[in-house]
C-alpha cells in the first residue's frame, strides 16, 4: 500500500486571489486540478512528516468529493495527523479555531465564501497557516509558483473514508480524526462574551430575533449557540440545514441576497434583531426593527463598545479596516487613543497585525468583522458581540446606532458592484484613471474639487512587505472619498467596485438615506472615470 506518485501537467491559472483559489465547479473537475494546487501547498509547506492539518468545507458542491482527494493527498504526503470536521464540515472561522487550539501546521478549506454553489457555479480552497489565519501573500504566491512547474502529485490508494461518524480512523501511518465541527467554536464564542446576560434577553419574550443562516455552513453553528446555549426559541435560526446549492440561492449577507431575513425585520410586525451570515460562516449582516446596521459602523460601534464585553474588559490594543472600508472607526480610535491601520483588502493582511498584538479588532466594509479570538473574520461572533452589547445596553439598535453618530458624526458609506462585465475594459478604465492620477490633485470635477488621488500601496508594519496597486482613492476637499479596485474573488468577467463615503456632523442631517447623501460623490466618481462608457452599464448590479 504504497503512496501512488501520478503524473500531471500544470494548469496557469491557479493564482490565490484575496481569498484563497476560486473557480467555477467545472473547473475544480478538470483531471488533476484540485490535486495540483493541494499538491503545490504540500510542496510549499514540506515537509509534512509529523505535522497535523485540519480540513473542511462550508459544504457546498464538490465538498465532500474533494475532502475525499484531499485526506489521500494529505496521508501520501505524510501527515500524522488529520482532523475533519464531521460531513465534511468547518466553517472559516471555526477551521481557524481548531488549527490554534489544535496546534496544527494549518488548514485547508474548502469554500466559495458568498459565491453561489450548486455543479455549474462556484468552488474554492485556501490553505491558512499555523496562526489559523489565511495564508499571507509571500505563501500564496510560493504556492502559485509552485503550481506552474508542478509535474506529479502523491495520492494513497484506500477507499472512501466514512465522513458522518465521529470517529479515529488509521490510514498507513496517519490517524484521521473525524471531530465536530462545532463544540471547540461554541465553546470559545461561550468564554468570551456574557452568556447568562444574553440568555436573560433572548428569552425574556420581549425581544425577537431571527438568525438567517442562509442555507449555509453556519446553521448548526447558530442553532447550538443560539437556540441550545443561549436558549433562543426553536426556529429563530432559519435556514439552518447547509445544503450543496444554498437552496439555489447568493449566500451573502446584505440587504440584496437576504431577502427574507430583511422582510421580518422591516414588515408589518417587524422583529427586534435579526443578522445572517454567508457561504462559509465569515460574514455577518447585523439588523434592528427597521433599522439596517452598516458594517463600517458596525466595526466602529464595537471598537467604541469593546469594554462592555467580558472578553475585552481590560481594554484593546489598536484597531485596522481595510481601505475601502469607512472611517468611521478611525475617529473612535482617535477618541480612545489608539492606533488605527488601514490595510489592503482580504482578511490575510490582518495576521501579522493580530500575531503582533498590535490590534484586537479589525474589519472590512463587505460584512467583515473580527478579533483576535482568531484569524478570521467571524459572522457569528459579530452577532454575539452585538446580542451582548444590547443586553448591556438594553436599548434598541437603531438607538445604539444613532446615539453613537450623535457623539462622532457619521460616515455615510455605500458600493456599487458592477458584476462580471468584460475583463478587458474593465482593466483599461482602472488603467485610465491610475495615468490620471498626477494630474487629479486640484481640479474640479462636477462640482467637487480633488484634495489628492493615490493607487494604495501598503507596507506590513511587521515584516515590510510591500504590497502595491490595492485600489485608486480619491479624496475631495469636502471630505468625501471614492475608491475604485477590481474584485479578486470573482469567477467570471472581472467585478468593478466603487466605493463612496463621506462625513456628517450636522445633527440635522444624521438620518438622510444613504444613496441621497451620497448622490454628488456618485455624479463625481462617474464623471472622473466614466464607468458607464467602460462597462457599458447603466447602473450598478448590487448595492451595499
Ligand atoms: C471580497 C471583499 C473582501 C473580502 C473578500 C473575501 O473581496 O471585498 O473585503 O475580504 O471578498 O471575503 P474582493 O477582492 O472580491 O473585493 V469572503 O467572505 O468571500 O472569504
Ligand atoms: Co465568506
Amino acid at each position: 500500500n504504497q503512496p501512488k506518485k501520478y503524473k500531471t501537467r500544470a494548469f496557469i491559472d491557479q493564482k490565490p486571489g484575496t481569498s484563497g483559489l476560486r473557480k467555477k465547479v467545472t473547473q475544480f473537475q478538470q483531471v488533476g486540478y484540485l490535486e495540483n494546487f493541494v499538491q503545490a501547498v504540500f510542496n510549499t509547506i514540506s515537509p509534512c512528516q509529523g505535522k497535523k492539518l485540519v480540513l473542511g468545507g462550508d459544504g457546498r458542491y464538490f465538498n465532500r468529493e474533494a475532502i475525499q482527494v484531499i485526506i489521500r493527498m494529505a496521508v501520501a504526503n505524510g501527515f500524522s495527523h488529520i482532523l475533519v470536521g464531521q460531513g465534511g464540515i468547518l466553517s472559516t472561522p471555526a477551521a481557524s479555531c481548531v488549527i490554534r487550539k489544535n496546534q496544527a501546521c494549518g488548514g485547508i478549506i474548502l469554500s466559495a465564501s458568498h459565491n453561489p454553489g450548486g455543479p455549474d457555479e462556484d468552488f474554492g480552497i485556501k490553505f491558512n497557516a499555523e496562526n489559523g489565519g489565511p495564508a499571507p501573500e509571500k505563501l500564496t504566491d510560493a504556492i502559485f509558483e509552485e503550481t506552474l512547474s508542478i509535474e506529479n502529485y502523491l495520492k494513497f490508494d484506500s477507499a472512501d473514508i466514512e465522513l458522518d461518524q465521529l470517529a479515529t480512523i488509521q490510514l498507513d501511518q496517519c490517524q484521521i480524526d473525524i471531530i465536530d465541527p462545532v463544540s471547540d467554536y461554541a465553546d470559545l464564542m461561550e468564554s468570551m462574551f456574557d452568556f447568562d446576560a444574553m440568555k436573560a434577553l433572548v428569552s425574556s419574550g420581549d425581544f425577537r430575533l431571527c438568525f438567517d443562516a442562509m442555507h449555509a455552513v453556519n446553521g448548526p453553528y447558530a442553532k447550538e449557540i443560539i437556540e441550545n446555549r443561549l436558549g433562543a426559541p426553536k426556529g429563530t435560526v432559519i435556514n439552518s440545514i447547509p445544503l450543496t446549492d444554498f437552496g439555489g440561492g447568493h449566500p451573502d449577507p446584505n440587504l440584496v441576497h437576504a431577502h427574507e431575513l430583511v422582510d421580518l425585520l422591516y414588515g408589518d410586525d417587524p422583529l427586534d434583531f435579526g443578522a445572517a451570515s454567508d457561504g462559509d460562516g465569515d460574514r455577518n449582516m447585523v439588523l434592528g426593527k427597521n433599522f439596517f446596521i452598516n458594517p463600517c459602523d458596525s466595526l466602529a460601534l464595537l471598537t467604541a463598545n469593546a469594554h462592555l464585553i467580558p472578553a475585552y474588559a481590560d481594554g484593546i490594543a489598536g484597531v485596522a479596516r481595510s481601505m475601502p472600508t469607512s472611517r468611521a472607526v478611525d475617529r473612535v480610535a482617535k477618541a480612545m487613543n489608539i492606533p488605527c491601520y488601514e490595510t489592503p483588502t482580504g482578511w490575510k493582511f490582518f495576521g501579522n497585525l493580530l500575531d503582533a498584538g498590535k490590534i484586537t479588532l479589525c474589519g472590512e466594509e463587505s460584512f467583515g468583522t473580527g478579533s483576535s479570538h482568531v484569524r478570521e473574520k467571524d459572522g457569528l461572533w459579530a452577532v454575539l458581540f452585538w446580542l451582548n452589547l444590547i443586553a448591556v445596553k438594553k436599548q434598541p439598535v437603531s438607538e445604539i446606532v444613532m446615539n453613537h453618530w450623535a457623539q462622532y458624526g457619521r460616515d455615510y458609506f455605500t458600493r456599487h458592484d458592477y458584476e462580471a462585465v468584460d475583463s478587458a475594459a474593465a482593466k483599461d478604465m482602472i488603467s485610465q484613471l491610475k495615468a490620471k492620477i498626477p494630474t487629479l490633485a486640484g481640479q474640479v470635477i462636477a462640482g467637487a474639487t480633488i484634495e489628492s488621488a493615490d493607487d494604495f500601496e501598503y507596507i506590513d508594519p511587521v515584516d515590510n512587505s510591500k504590497t502595491t496597486a490595492q485600489g485608486v482613492r480619491i479624496y475631495l476637499t469636502n471630505g468625501g472619498r471614492i475608491v475604485f479596485r477590481l474584485s479578486g474573488t470573482g469567477t467570471q468577467g472581472a467585478t468593478l467596485r466603487v466605493y463612496l463615503d463621506t462625513y456628517q456632523q450636522n445633527p440635522e442631517l444624521l438620518a438622510q438615506e444613504t444613496q441621497q447623501a451620497l448622490s454628488e460623490l456618485i455624479t463625481v466618481a462617474e464623471a472622473v472615470a466614466g464607468i458607464k462608457s467602460f462597462t457599458g452599464r447603466e447602473k450598478p448590479d448590487v448595492i451595499t
